[in-house]
Order: C-alpha cells, then structure tokens, then sequence
C-alpha cells in the first residue's frame, strides 16, 4: 500500500503537501471510487485530530453559538447519504500546461475528481440550529492545517455565499464508502459542496463562521480566481465548476493492436444540470459518434460514458466532447479556456493512440 492509505500505483504529484490521482484505468471501473483510489489534494500538512477531543464552532453572525461534538451531529441533526463527485479546480490543467507553462502549479491529469458515497448531517440544519442571521451573506468554513503556500501563514479558511451553504444537498460529512473519514480525507469531519471546485469542500473542519462578506483568507481571496482584469479588479472567484468530460482509457501515447478499442471517460455537469450527449470523434473533428453514457448516481455524480471503435492502422487522434441538459457544450480548444494558475479546464479531451 502507498502512502496515505492510497494504492501502489497512484500518480503521486507531491508527497508533502500529499497530491496525487488514480490512473484513469483504476478511476474507470466504477462508479463511486473505491477510497484507496480516490485522489486527494492538500495544501499543506495532513492534521491528526482525535475525534474524542476535536469540536466544532459554529459562530459569527448566529443567534446560538455552538459547540458540537462528532457525537452531538450524528444524533442531534438527520443524517444524509449521497453520492458526489469532487473535482479539483487544477482537474486536467496538464492540457491547459502544454499551451503554455504554469509554473508553481501541479499537472494534474484526468484523475483530480472522484466520487464517494458521503454520509453526514446537512450543513443548513445546523446553520438553522443555530439560528443564523438574516444578514448573513456568506458562510465560512476554517481547518486548522497551514500551507506553506498561504501568504501570510494561515489555517486553511474559505467560503461560499448564503444560498449554497443552506441547500440541502451540502454536507457535513464523517464518512466516506460506508467507513469513517480517513485522515487524508478530513477525518473527523469535511464540507461536502457537490458541483462546486473541490476547495470549498473544506476537510478537518473545525469551524463554521457566518458573516456578511466572503472570507479574506488566502484560499478565498487570493487563490481560486481567475486573475484580475482592468475591468474585474479582483479577478473571478471559482465556484461552481463547468461542464467536463475527458477520456479514462485508453491513455494518452497508447500503443495497441488492431480491433476493435474499447473507449471509457466521463462528464461531470454543472449545479443542477446532468450530462445529455457524449460524443467522440477520430477524424480531427468532422465526424462524431456519441457514446454510451450512464444515468448520474444523483445530483452532483459523475456520469460514465464509453464506446468502442475500431481504429485504422497508424497514428490517431481521439477527441471526447459533452453537452448538458442546458445546451451548453464543452470548448473546443484548451488555448480558448488557458488562465496563468491553470483553473478549471473543460476543453474537448485528446488522447493519442498509435495503432500497430
Ligand atoms: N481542506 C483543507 N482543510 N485543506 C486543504 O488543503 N484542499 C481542498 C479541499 N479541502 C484542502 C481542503 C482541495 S483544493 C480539494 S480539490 C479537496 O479538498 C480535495 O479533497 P480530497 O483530498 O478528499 O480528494
Ligand atoms: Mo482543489
């Protein structure tokens, strides 16, 4: 076993702070990741909290203050199962780094996202318990691990605005596949926001703060933008994640023999759309198939697709696009959704192949 719990043979980008994604042949095989393949990114140290002595606050603009033990969420509030895909906002940006480099920034491929079966309480019935204000505007979440990237040092700390915090399908988690949170995880307890980039899914959670305006930690205000613009001077905060759909198998430079070649990916819509329409094309974008795609687990799951085609001899070039049950498609090209930090990349998937 690797590190962390992890299998052998994970794509280890880092080994502190822990980054690494499953193959996208392991990711592929089912439907909700097993843990020992799902990937995990950390921004600085993985904590140790021993969950007889770890609490939660919840204070700010409340009218109860809480301080709540595991024990105190798992009988007090209901307890919610769900299914969710989390996808890093650096998810594929090893596509964007090959139009042009971002450095400092990990590469990642395929793999940053996969999907848990997460059991919890919902964070609105205990922001509800705790009576939060009318004038509260934004809900902040803070763990206690400091990256060495957080500029000053810092606890780990974002938001997200009122609305989402109170959706029913946000979750404070404390287990994963039917088995507690492992550390790498966030053990005791996690945010889960399906659909959204996986930063605002806050692991080792200790803290939940609501306020009138986002939070000015580093990860909210400073990382996770798109850079500032002479007419958008703070630059776009990431939220809710675009439409995606990439190629699993067969990998990037695949080399294999003729016949029939089985093709496997998946899409991931956004906040309240499902994937409609996979399609992949060999021919440099002319003519397309649509491939067989599977219905979502449940709002905020991926959705599996595969196809098989037979391939001519030779050099090829496999191109995967999606469309959602909105109409909107994935771009074209990754120099169209290019951006300095390499967030967020949902362009058509391209996979080499040589056929002997
Ligand atoms: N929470 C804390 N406290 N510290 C972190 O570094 N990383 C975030 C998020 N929550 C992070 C965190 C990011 S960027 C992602 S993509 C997800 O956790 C990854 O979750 P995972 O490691 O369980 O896959
Ligand atoms: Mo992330």
């Amino acid at each position: 076993m690797g590190m962390w719990g992890k299998r052998d043979d994970m794509v280890v980008h880092g080994r502190e702070p822990f980054n690494a994604e499953p193959p996208g042949a392991v990711l592929a095989r089912a439907a909700v990741t097993p843990v020992d393949a799902f990937y995990s990114r950390n921004h600085g140290p993985v904590p140790s909290l021993d969950p007889a002595d770890w609490r939660l606050t919840v204070d700010g603009l409340v009218a109860r203050p809480l301080l709540l033990t595991l024990d105190d969420l798992r009988s007090r509030f209901g307890v919610t199962e769900a299914t969710v895909t989390l996808q890093c906002a650096g998810n594929r940006r090893a596509d964007l780094t090959a139009v042009r480099a971002i450095p400092g920034e990990t590469p990642w491929g395929p793999g940053a996202l996969s999907t848990a079966r997460f059991r919890g309480a919902r964070l609105a019935d205990v922001l509800a318990h705790a009576r939060i204000a009318p004038d509260a505007a934004h809900v902040a979440f803070q763990a206690p691990d400091v990256s060495p990237s957080a500029d000053p040092p810092q606890p780990y700390e974002v938001s997200v605005p009122r609305d989402r915090a109170l959706a029913p399908d946000v979750l404070l988690a404390w287990a994963m596949n039917g088995s507690p949170l492992p550390p790498v995880h966030g053990a005791p307890l996690r945010v889960v926001v399906p659909g959204w980039i996986g930063a605002r899914s806050v692991k080792w959670l200790t803290r939940v703060t609501a306020r009138t305006t986002p939070s000015d930690a580093y990860f909210q205000a400073t990382a996770y933008r798109l850079p500032p613009a002479p007419d958008d001077p703070r630059g776009v905060t990431l939220g809710p994640l675009p439409l995606n759909c990439a190629v699993l198998t067969p990998s990037d430079g695949a080399v294999l023999p003729r016949g029939p070649v089985d093709v496997t990916g998946y899409a991931l819509a956004g906040e309240g759309r499902t994937v409609a329409r996979v399609e992949v094309c060999t021919d440099g974008g002319r003519a397309w198939s649509r491939a067989a795609l599977e219905a979502p687990a449940g709002p905020g799951a991926w959705q599996r697709w595969r196809t098989t085609l037979d391939l001519p001899p030779g050099e090829t070039q496999l191109l995967a696009r999606a469309w959602d049950s909105s109409g909107a498609g994935t771009p074209e090209s990754p120099a169209q959704v290019w951006n300095p930090k390499g967030y967020v990349n949902n362009a058509w998937s391209r996979v080499r192949l040589r056929i002997r």
